[in-house]
């Protein structure tokens, strides 16, 4: 059997998801190629090789432009700050590699499109991991909209509420406060969280075409970890933004790591003319489910527990009945983007989408600036 070569740069929390699923996938799904975890680039010698004992991988290096151009690599993944997407994709890209990217795509559009651009010339399968799609609950509704069983959709909603970033203490920059320094994350929770929101909705309900905004950085100062100086924040702590689809439904979206109590509250709900559907990450294997077709006197929302064999994903795990849950979303994304590389193809979400995504966040950052409502540009 081929064997998929794998070259991850990044150790931190999205470098673990990934190794997780490259060694889960093939145990799990019948996989046209075998993964090898044949290296992983990082720039802390001591961790990085720490790393590649605990995951199994085969070497390491300390730095990422040495990985991408090894000969026995075929597809770079890239689970490393957001400030970095942007070069190594490229440089990958330009090597004739395969390429898996962390969300946001960019920490702009510009960003975004330049890669995009980059593995469309060179022709190599990407992917973005916007994880949340692959959650059997979240692809059900999907075939549920797909099937039109909601009918026509009038409503869109959907929140991301996080509290981690309330203490004042709490310095900004540097490894796993990364996501504080605007410099290198591009944006606060617009890019961080609704950027979830938004890729889960482009797909379930069609392209968002114009977006009014707000946000706001609740606290203006903090230690940068890196300088070690006071240094004003840059990144949106809090955003929220009202959007129209193409498709004519209404849509409200809110992000914040300020929300005292949640930790990763995503919830969705869909509203359409026969039927609705609602989601929330805390409680991910169902969904709710309202059919206002049922007979009217048992009619009332229904609570589907995600987890038999005739449900997406849900055959390649246990018995009926028998939960999975977080880091089964990047095995299923890994597996599907394994098949559908060995056909030539990338996998939704692909760059171009991840593009879209990114067209959205700016749009909700620019109308944020000028308190007017914006068009979203097409990808
Ligand atoms: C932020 O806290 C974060 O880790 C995001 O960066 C992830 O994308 C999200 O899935 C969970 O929250």
């Amino acid at each position: 059997m081929k064997q998929l070569n794998i070259g991850l740069v990044g150790y931190g929390f999205m470098g673990r998801t990934h190794s997780n699923a490259f060694l889960q996938a093939p145990r799990f799904f019948d996989l046209p190629w075998r993964p090898v975890l044949k290296a992983v680039a990082a720039r802390n010698e001591e961790r990085v090789k720490k790393f590649a004992e605990n995951w199994g991988y085969e070497s390491y290096v300390t730095d990422w432009r040495d990985l991408v151009n090894r000969k026995d690599i075929d597809v770079i993944d890239i689970a490393s700050p957001n400030d970095t997407h942007h070069d190594i994709a490229i440089a990958a890209a330009k090597a004739g590699k395969m390429v898996m990217c962390e969300k946001p795509l960019g920490r702009n559009a510009k960003e975004a499109l330049a890669m995009t651009d980059a593995v469309e010339k060179a022709g190599v399968p990407n992917t973005v991991w916007y994880n949340y799609r692959r959650v059997p609950a979240v692809t059900m509704i999907k075939q549920l909209i797909d099937e039109k069983k909601l009918g026509r959709i009038f409503h869109y909603r959907a929140k991301f509420l996080q509290d981690w970033t309330i203490s004042t203490d709490l310095p900004q920059g540097g490894e796993g406060l990364w996501r504080l320094d605007v410099a290198v994350a591009g944006s606060g929770v617009t890019g961080d969280l609704l950027a979830h929101n938004i890729d889960t909705a482009l797909w379930l309900n069609g392209p968002i075409t114009e977006v009014t905004a707000m946000t706001e950085t609740f606290i203006k100062e903090r230690k940068h970890t890196l300088t070690g100086k006071v240094e004003p924040v840059g990144i949106d702590d809090a955003s929220a933004f009202l959007a129209k689809f193409a498709n004519g439904s209404l849509a409200m979206f809110e992000a914040t790591r300020y929300a005292r109590g949640h930790k990763a509250l995503y919830t969705l709900e869909i509203n359409g003319e026969h039927a609705s559907a609602f989601w929330d990450l805390h409680d991910l294997h169902r969904i709710q489910y309202f059919d206002h077709k049922d007979e009217g006197r048992v009619r009332g929302w229904r609570n589907v527990h995600v987890t038999d064999g005739d449900q997406p994903y849900m055959k390649h795990w246990w018995v009926p009945g028998l939960q999975i849950g977080y880091e089964h979303t990047f095995t299923h994304q890994f597996a599907d983007f394994v098949q559908a590389a060995a056909n030539g193809k990338s996998l939704p979400p692909t760059f171009r989408d991840g593009l879209a995504t990114d067209h959205v966040t700016d749009a909700v950052l620019k109308s944020a600036k000028s308190r007017q409502w914006e068009t979203v540009a097409t990808a």
